[in-house]
């Protein structure tokens, strides 16, 4: 089981186009690299660079596709792209260890923004947190104080939706967010009867809880064609509780059973989603491993368990809890 050859964090995740043929255009970028930052233009496009990769890794490289006319801007710091369809946002929280208040000023841009620009379906969002586990000046930890500036945010703008998100450490350059909205499609925001959803959370895990759901499914654009559901950041969570404190191998097995029963038909049925998906529809798979030791583990569980198609880049980063050895979030395509 470990003579296999170590995976390193490499690789680009390929464009995940609705339709690739029409994707001539590009709506952003995002650098999981070796330096991470304040968003930057770069060809009128808004490029969003993060800190997720060590000496000698590659840099992983994420491309958002247009489908028409794109159209840029700026808003309070959040550098953005939209095509009429879809929206992309990037901006950096900060470099405080204190993000309470940078994450609300952060999320109430990115909410005037989607109301401003009418992209109402927030449908997927990723959150990157140097330090994710440490201790802030006033005793609170990073992720437990992000959390508290975000849910502030999201009850300023009264906003009792929560779209799939990951909320994943990274190696410096403090925080960065960025995400994607549509204007006009069906999105159905899915919970795990496995999990607890974030929102209920017990005050034991912070001040207050987080806001993101499991999943969201976006609904097809056109007739005949399936939707797709944007996985969460999912770890070896059952209820609210870690499980396998300390065991990487079963806590791999854990989170990939966690997202099987998210995306199956059942789940789906009890969404009213007429559809089903297995692991080997994910694609983009981005695998996060707290210990670098453990990546030939869970290389070979997640090659054994996603489809040949399923194109994975491993990055080794901090986990939003001490406990969790691997966080894993996909798009079914
Ligand atoms: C989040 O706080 O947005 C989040 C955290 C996770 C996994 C998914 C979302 O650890």
């Amino acid at each position: 089981m470990h003579s296999k050859e170590i995976p390193r964090p490499t690789g680009t995740l390929p464009i995940i186009a609705e339709h690739p043929a029409e994707a001539r255009e590009l709506l952003g970028t995002v650098r999981y690299g070796a330096e991470g930052g304040p968003p930057r233009w770069e060809h009128d496009r808004p490029v969003l660079p993060l800190h997720m990769t060590g000496a000698g890794d590659r840099e992983v490289v994420e491309s958002w596709p247009a489908m028409g006319p794109v159209r840029t801007g700026e808003h309070r710091g959040l550098l953005f792209a939209h095509d009429g369809a879809v929206l992309f946002a990037a901006g950096h929280i900060g470099p405080s260890r204190t993000c309470r208040d940078d994450a609300e000023r952060a999320y109430r841009a990115a909410f005037e923004l989607v109301e401003a620009l009418e992209y109402p379906h927030v449908f997927r969002m990723w959150n990157t947190i140097a330090g994710i586990t440490d201790r802030t000046a006033a005793g609170t930890e990073v992720y437990a104080d992000f959390c508290a500036g975000r849910a502030q945010a999201f009850e300023n703008a009264g906003r009792v939706d929560m779209a799939a998100a990951t909320g994943i450490g990274a190696l410096g350059g403090g925080a960065s967010f960025y995400f994607l909205a549509h204007r006009s499609r069906t999105t159905v925001h899915l919970e795990n009867p496995l999990q607890t959803p974030s929102s209920e959370y017990p005050a034991r895990y912070g001040p207050r809880p987080p806001r993101f759901a499991r999943a969201t499914y976006l609904a097809p654009g056109r007739d005949g064609e399936r939707g797709r559901v944007y996985v969460s950041g999912t770890a070896s969570i059952l209820d609210h509780r870690t499980v396998h404190s300390g065991e990487v191998a079963a806590q791999t097995q854990v989170t990939l059973a966690n997202i099987a029963v998210l995306i199956g038909a059942e789940n789906l049925t009890r969404h009213g989603i007429d559809e089903r998906f297995g692991l080997e529809d994910l694609r983009a798979v981005k695998v996060y491993v707290k210990r670098r030791e453990d990546l030939p583990v869970v290389a070979e569980l997640c090659g054994e368990s996603f489809g040949a198609r399923t194109d994975i880049a491993y990055f080794v980063v901090d986990v939003c809890r001490r406990d969790l050895l691997v966080e894993i979030e996909g798009i079914t395509s």
